[in-house]
């Protein structure tokens, strides 16, 4: 089997420090966070930027600080969010691409997220599949529900998005698709041939969903962002505990870990920003 990309997801827009004290807010805490989850095994990382206080911003200029950052410490692949935080406007959302950054998100519709809408109508796919390809930046479909598989295919479709194709499956988002193995299985199922994928399980599904994707050829996204427990009623120390779990799970099944330069082959991105 091909050698297993992990993404660190290790800040997102809706964990607090109440909730977990070790979450990062400032470029300097993500990017130390960032050096350990690489140095645990993670070639990916996938960003979101705070404030001080920690409320999420998609500022230009805050994600070009945490990018340099990260690029002082290693060449982990730098994949920002667009998504932002629910309620953010199309043109706040696409400011994290200014600094052109190797991968960025493309949410492939909208969906229920918690209490609010994660709005992703067609236009806005469009238009942030077209900023990506202007920029070279490799897109990473994020997948909420089933039926955006089809929408991200209308994409490619529409030449919109071209060459490699990475879809990241975020299971069990409350308002989302939940966490279960024939759903996994049927999306798989969906893919184009050729292309790579992903499985971000939320909160308990995490290590439950990654070593599905571990025994079915798929990759990992752990951290923060979905998941802050190491297991029921603990929290985790670090991004890097929940990187390094995997790690182990991965060797023990026979699945060796992409490095940030194997991983730029496999999903075709071509040089570090
Ligand atoms: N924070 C969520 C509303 C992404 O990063 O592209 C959206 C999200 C997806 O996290
Ligand atoms: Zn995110």
């Amino acid at each position: 089997m091909e050698k297993l990309i992990i993404t660190a997801a290790v800040v997102g827009a809706e964990v607090m420090k109440e909730a977990q004290p070790r979450i990062p807010y400032t470029p300097e805490e993500i990017a130390d966070e960032v050096l350990k989850a690489y140095e645990a095994g993670a070639s990916i990382v996938h960003i979101h930027a705070r404030f001080d206080d920690g409320r999420p911003t998609q500022d230009a200029k805050r994600y070009q600080e945490i990018i340099n950052q990260i690029r002082q410490r290693c060449d982990i692949i730098i994949q920002v969010s667009t998504g932002g935080a629910v309620g953010m406007s199309a043109e706040e959302r696409l400011q994290s691409l200014e600094p052109v950054p190797e991968m960025g998100t493309l949410s492939a519709g909208s969906v229920n997220f918690g209490d609010g809408v994660f709005f992703n109508d067609p236009s806005m796919m469009e238009q942030f599949a077209r900023r990506m390809k202007e920029l070279g930046i490799r897109p990473e479909f994020e997948i909420f529900e089933v039926g955006m598989i089809a929408n991200a295919l209308r994409l490619v479709d529409a030449g919109l998005v071209t060459g490699h194709l990475h879809f990241d499956f975020v299971m069990g988002v409350p308002g989302g698709m939940p966490a279960q193995l024939p759903l996994l299985i049927h999306m798989i199922d969906q893919l184009p041939p050729g292309a790579t994928w992903s499985v971000a399980g939320i909160g308990r599904y995490e290590l439950l969903m990654a070593t599905h994707a571990i025994l079915l050829g798929g990759h990992v996204r752990v951290g923060f962002e979905d998941n802050i427990y190491y297991r029921r009623g603990e929290l985790a120390e670090s991004n890097a505990q929940l990187v390094a779990r995997i790690v182990r799970i991965a060797e023990e099944l026979g699945r060796p870990i992409a490095t940030p330069a194997e991983a730029r082959k496999m999903l075709g991105i071509v040089s570090p920003s």
